[in-house]
């Protein structure tokens, strides 16, 4: 681990698990009784608004009665103490990385605790229920709000900011992720293609374990502090 400087880390609903958000494939795959693909989509909001806004409404409300996990705490470590370039892209739409303390972060499927008004474009942190239409605080405009989330068929955000960090990246950590999603599975093939050695840390083989020079088998919560501490301390 020693030549490591630049490193990407991407991390999905696996590094939350333990800290008792469900994540969308496993057993406990349903959000609130329904599989995220069949929700997270611009066609469903537009027929059925009520539906979508309640989805994330309850979610977000969610997000009060869970705490980030010793997976989130050593990345924030890992953010504070690494001396080259970081970037941890997550696919998570919860805060726990924020609340954990990483800074050099981005959640390219947007983030529960956002809405965007669709009448301004401006985006304004949330905390609470979407689906009472409340008026957007920039300006004004009542029932313009959505969540601030990528849904399928949407672009995902700060996709240059990714590749050009992949394309540098020395080491490209993937954590709790089952590989279903692009653009975010193809980020294995970037950073290999780039040069980087690449490491998959996730609790069962995932579609894309064979993609990695290395994959580690094993809950988040024990995986990324062990983790951490090699890199930190090599
Ligand atoms: C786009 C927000 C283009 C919603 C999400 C056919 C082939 C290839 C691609 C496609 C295709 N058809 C359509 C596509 C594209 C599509 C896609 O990939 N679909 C899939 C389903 C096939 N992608 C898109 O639409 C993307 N946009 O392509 O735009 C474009 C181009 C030009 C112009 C405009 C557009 C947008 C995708 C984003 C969708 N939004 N999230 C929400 O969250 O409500 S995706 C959703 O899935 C979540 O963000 C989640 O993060 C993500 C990935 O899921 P995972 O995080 O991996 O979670 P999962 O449950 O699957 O796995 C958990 C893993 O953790 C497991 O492996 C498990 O073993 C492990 N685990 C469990 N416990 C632990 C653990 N690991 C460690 N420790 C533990 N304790």
């Amino acid at each position: 681990m020693r030549e490591i400087r630049n490193i990407v880390i991407l991390t999905g609903a696996g590094v939350s698990a333990e800290s008792g958000v469900p994540t969308f494939r496993g057993p406990d795959g349903l959000w609130e009784g329904h599989r995220v693909e069949d929700v997270a989509t611009p066609q469903v909001f537009r027929r059925d608004p009520e539906l979508v806004q309640s989805f994330y409404d309850q979610r977000r409300a969610a997000l009060a009665r869970v705490q980030p996990n010793a997976a989130h705490h050593a990345l924030a470590k890992l953010d504070a103490e690494w001396p080259h370039d970081l970037l941890l892209v997550t696919q998570n739409v919860d805060d726990l990385h924020d609340r954990a303390g990483s800074k050099r972060l981005l959640h390219m499927h947007g983030e529960l605790k956002s809405a965007w008004c669709l009448s301004c474009d401006r985006r304004t942190p949330w905390d609470g229920a979407l689906s009472n239409d409340p008026a957007c605080p920039a300006c004004g405009a009542r029932g313009h709000l959505r969540p601030d989330i990528v849904w399928f068929g949407e672009m995902p955000y700060d996709m240059d900011r990714i590749d050009r960090a992949l394309s540098r990246a020395d080491l490209f950590v993937s954590i709790g992720t089952s590989g279903n999603v692009y653009p975010a599975a193809g980020f294995v093939d970037l950073a290999s293609h780039a040069g980087a050695r690449t490491l998959e840390l996730n609790l069962d083989p995932s579609m894309t374990s064979p993609r990695f020079d290395e994959s580690r088998l094993g809950p988040a919560g024990t995986l990324v502090p062990a983790l951490v501490e090699e890199l930190l301390n090599p």
